[in-house]
């Protein structure tokens, strides 16, 4: 299968200023008439260039230029387009074309999910609508006419203003949209159903008023308060903090329940997976409402970062996505708790993105080839590259960034550019040389820094020596050192506060950094000195995470301690911790693996006692502070992971807790119930996440007094975060006398909704006993189960996957199982087969007798006729 490489780029032959589309909508034979307005392309204006049309699953009607039907001889159709070999400078193309939505599985293009038609087109899903130079940087206004049967489909939507509509003969109806904004067509949308709406308005900065919609199955009317105002949080924010004002007269969502990813920022219609949208108190957990809030925002966002200023080639992605990752986590941080939403971000990336970028599908922000580009919404494109935007902000200081990012949408606007482009502006108005910095985006893997500080008595002078190197990634062997931004202080051992920073260089020169200051590492190995410290320092290093880099630093456990309670930035003092934890169960891992009696560090017991007895005024911090590091990202630590040890080391510092802390943790549970009624308030939040931290904590020993509390809190049925907290507890727990009747209850009670049923799969195959992949088996052939629904894929084969002593099980039944999945998948959806395949990439990491098992079963796959999707991932995997 061809790659496509960024080297290999040219601007189109032929451009489309105008397209108008009509769609006679039919479940199995939808007619799509499409009129482009195409005229040379001035940076290619070649005669006699051909004009090349992608298109996909598409049965061609008619074709014809300037009103003239063209001979067979004048076009060639093959599986991948159309191509005609001569045009005028300027015409229009007139094509027609037959297309099936219901047997479109791949939910890529026009397809159906509950009767309701909807379209997915990013990257290349517009392609399996029409014939259409399908690529960004070809941008038209669109006017669109939706066709469909008045009583099945009294909804007909499309992007922009709605300019008319009428009835038509045989019960049809019809609406024509318009949208002003030059376009890709990975931005088109349609969508036509029996919905119903939520509306609310928002009056935009400049005094315009923008009609808000939501439309939803009608008996999810009462789950999208929480979503529209989130939408209005987000509007108002990004004209607060970017100046960004909305465009349209008004701004739709739509929640669809097959959907591959989680929300498409399509313009004016954004179209979301019902799961990224819906929520209700008694329905979704707080987690959901803070995904939900964090996806519309992320969507939203997009108008200006992705819509209004686009990717040249899908080689930019992350220059839109990066950059609205980095924009929605600041967001969320601004309307909730800072550092908690920076610890949650911070230990998922550390958990999944180092991991992506050790294994054999490493690739930098900025891949320069791919064969399939859906397999790369990846969290080195999202999560790393809105880290190295975040650097960006770091280096020039708020003002300035803010300034760069208007330079860069005001220069570019209605524009299809490259990353280059981006870091111009912001090169430009801070006059910072940010020529290394490019690097960030060319080179994969994750950079180490090495870090040994030194405290000189005599002079009061602090060293801190600072060697960074990049491991070699596949394809690419010899790094260059990067610009990396460490945000730091020194932290007096003796006052417990942070000393002022005088950076100085050799020639004496000083720098005042003040308390909390960034230096700038650009060499391999680079020393910096600082000068009047006071007292000896212990080092708070990459505060806040400043860099997406691993850092070494010889911590003692004492110096973790200190830090625990001493750093001023909540970032590394939660850190400190994490780090203090890691060492125990370092020695608890090595503990069980040689057979030895397992020993708990007092260190740990004594710090955990002191965060549950020490006032805190910041719950959500607390609560972050108490949940120990998770099993897979204990596992990213270790040179081979052994799933067995790790777990049963982990169990130990929770029990061990639990018993020596057993009043602390009652008290902290009891301390924070409430009778308030419900709402997704950062404080409310806090407390019941404290208090389920507290109650995991009990449960794990299974003495009589937590069981009550945990089936008290069940029974209650408060709202779903409690309840979902209580029953996984009960499931997890080898109480199979009182997990069974609660699973049994919860799924005949929710059986009526899908995204609860979701909760209800994982929780059954996260559990550790060992039955669990009998479990899931059994599951699969649930009439509620269906391969089809992405959401209940990941749900429940997802899930099962992240269940790590029972996927990783040593008769290789786990990863049997996937690979089944993954076969079957990759006929009917190769996005998603593409997705879930993942942990089987990741065999390198294990021990001999798992890598030659998982080995076994890519290599099962790869004997399959494979969808470039898989192909790709496979090939990587296994090279
Ligand atoms: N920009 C959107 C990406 C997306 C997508 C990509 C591939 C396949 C299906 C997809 N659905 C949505 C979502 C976003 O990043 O906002
Ligand atoms: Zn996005």
């Amino acid at each position: 299968m061809q790659a496509t490489y960024l080297k290999d780029y040219l601007p189109p032959a032929y451009r489309v200023t105008h397209t108008e589309l009509t769609f006679d909508l039919d479940p199995s034979a939808t007619r799509v008439k499409a009129r482009l307005h195409v005229e040379r392309h001035p940076e290619r204006d070649e005669a006699d260039l051909p004009l090349e049309l992608f298109g996909e699953a598409l049965t061609l009607v008619s074709v014809a230029i300037d009103g003239q039907p063209l001979e067979p001889h004048e076009f060639q159709e093959d599986e991948k387009g159309l191509t005609i070999t001569r045009v005028p400078a300027r015409f229009q193309l007139d094509t027609e074309v037959e297309i099936d939505p219901d047997a479109n599985t791949a939910l890529e293009g026009l397809y159906r999910s509950n009767g309701m038609f909807c379209t997915q087109c990013e990257p290349e899903g517009f392609r399996r609508i029409t014939f259409y130079p399908d690529r960004p940087d070809v941008m038209a206004t669109f006017s669109t006419t939706v066709i469909g049967d008045a009583k099945t489909l009294p909804v007909l939507l499309s992007n922009g203003n709605p300019v008319e509509k009428g009835e038509l003969p045989n019960g049809r109806h019809f609406v024509t949209w318009e949208d002003p904004h030059p376009k890709p067509a990975y931005l088109f949308a349609l969508v036509a159903g029996s919905l119903e709406k939520v509306e609310d308005h928002f009056t935009t900065m400049s005094g315009r008023e923008v009609l808000l919609q939501i439309w939803v199955e009608p008996e999810n009317l009462d789950k999208t308060e929480h979503a529209m105002a989130s939408l209005k949080r987000s509007m108002k924010w990004d004209e607060e903090t970017y100046g960004r004002e909305y465009d349209l007269d008004r701004f739709m969502i739509v929640a669809v329940n097959d959907f591959n990813m989680g929300a498409m920022e399509n313009k004016g219609l954004n179209i979301f997976n019902s799961a990224a949208v819906l929520t209700h108190p008694q329905t979704a957990t707080d987690a959901t409402f803070q995904r939900v809030e964090g996806i519309v925002a992320h969507e939203y966002f997009h108008n200006w970062s992705g819509n209004r200023v686009t990717c040249r080639d899908w080689f930019q992605l992350s220059l839109k996505e990066g950059f609205t990752v980095f924009r929605d986590q600041t967001f969320s941080a601004d309307v909730n708790s800072a550092p908690v939403k920076r610890i949650e971000d911070v230990s998922f990336f550390r958990t999944a993105q180092f991991a992506e970028d050790a294994g054999p599908t490493a690739h930098p922000v900025r891949p320069d080839h791919y064969i399939e580009i859906s397999n790369f919404y990846t969290l080195t494109i999202y999560e790393k590259g809105a880290e190295v935007v975040r650097m960006l902000r770091h280096l020039l200081g708020w003002d300035d960034f803010r300034r760069g990012s208007d330079l860069y949408f005001e220069r570019f606007d209605g524009q299809a550019v490259r990353i280059e482009d981006f870091v111009a502006c912001m090169a430009e108005v801070s006059g910072l040389d940010l020529n290394q910095f490019m690097r960030w985006y060319a080179q994969a893997g994750t950079p180490e820094i090495d870090a040994h500080g030194e405290y000189d008595y005599a002079t009061g002078h602090y060293h801190l020596r600072l060697s960074q190197r990049t491991p070699a990634t596949p394809g690419q062997f010899d790094k260059l050192p990067l610009h990396i931004p460490v945000r730091m202080g020194l932290v007096g051992t003796k006052s417990g506060h942070d000393l002022t920073l005088k950076l100085t260089d050799e020639s004496g020169e000083t720098q005042t950094l003040g308390k909390d200051g960034v230096i700038h590492l650009r060499e391999a190995e680079q020393t910096f000195v600082f000068t009047d410290v006071e007292e000896a320092p212990v080092p708070s290093l990459l505060r806040g995470f400043s860099a997406p880099v691993k850092l070494r630093y010889p911590y003692s456990r004492e110096d973790l301690a200190f830090l625990l309670t001493h750093d001023s930035d909540g970032f590394n003092r939660w850190d400190a911790g994490q780090r203090l934890t890691l060492l125990a169960l370092d020695d608890l891992i090595a503990a069980h693996r040689n057979g030895v009696e397992k020993v708990m560090d007092v260190r740990l017991v004594d710090a955990y006692r002191a965060l549950l007895t020490e006032a805190s005024d910041d719950k959500a911090v607390l609560a972050e502070m108490l949940t120990l590091p998770s099993e897979a990202y204990i596992a990213e630590q270790q040179p081979v992971v052994d799933v067995d040890a790790i777990h049963a080391a982990r169990e130990f510092v929770r029990q061990s807790l639990a018993w020596q802390l057993r009043d602390e943790f009652l008290a902290v549970y009891h301390d924070n119930r409430s009778d308030e009624a419900y709402a997704p308030t950062p404080e409310q939040i806090a407390e019941r996440r404290l208090k389920n931290v507290a109650l995991a904590y009990l449960m794990s020993v299974e003495d009589e007094e937590a069981v009550t509390l945990t089936q008290q809190q069940l029974d209650q049925g408060a709202n779903m975060t409690d309840v979902r907290a209580a029953l996984t507890l009960l499931a997890h727990s080898d109480r199979s006398d009182l997990a069974e009747p609660a699973l049994k209850a919860f799924g005949e009670k929710w059986a009526h909704d899908p995204l609860v049923m979701d909760q209800w799969f994982t929780i059954q195959v996260t559990r550790p006993q060992a039955d669990v992949l009998e479990r899931v088996r059994f599951l699969m052939n649930h009439p509620l189960f269906s391969l089809k629904n992405p959401n209940k894929v990941r749900a429940l084969i997802g899930a099962f996957a992240q269940n790590r002593v029972n996927f990783h099980r040593l008769d290789g039944e786990g990863y049997k199982l996937l690979a089944d999945v993954v076969i079957e998948l990759n006929r009917l959806n190769p996005e998603i087969a593409a997705r879930i395949i993942t942990p089987l990439t990741r065999w390198q990491r294990f021990d001999e007798t798992r890598q030659a098992l998982m080995k076994a079963e890519l290599e099962r796959i790869r004997a399959e006729k494979l969808s470039p999707n898989v192909y790709e991932m496979v090939e990587r995997a296994l090279a």
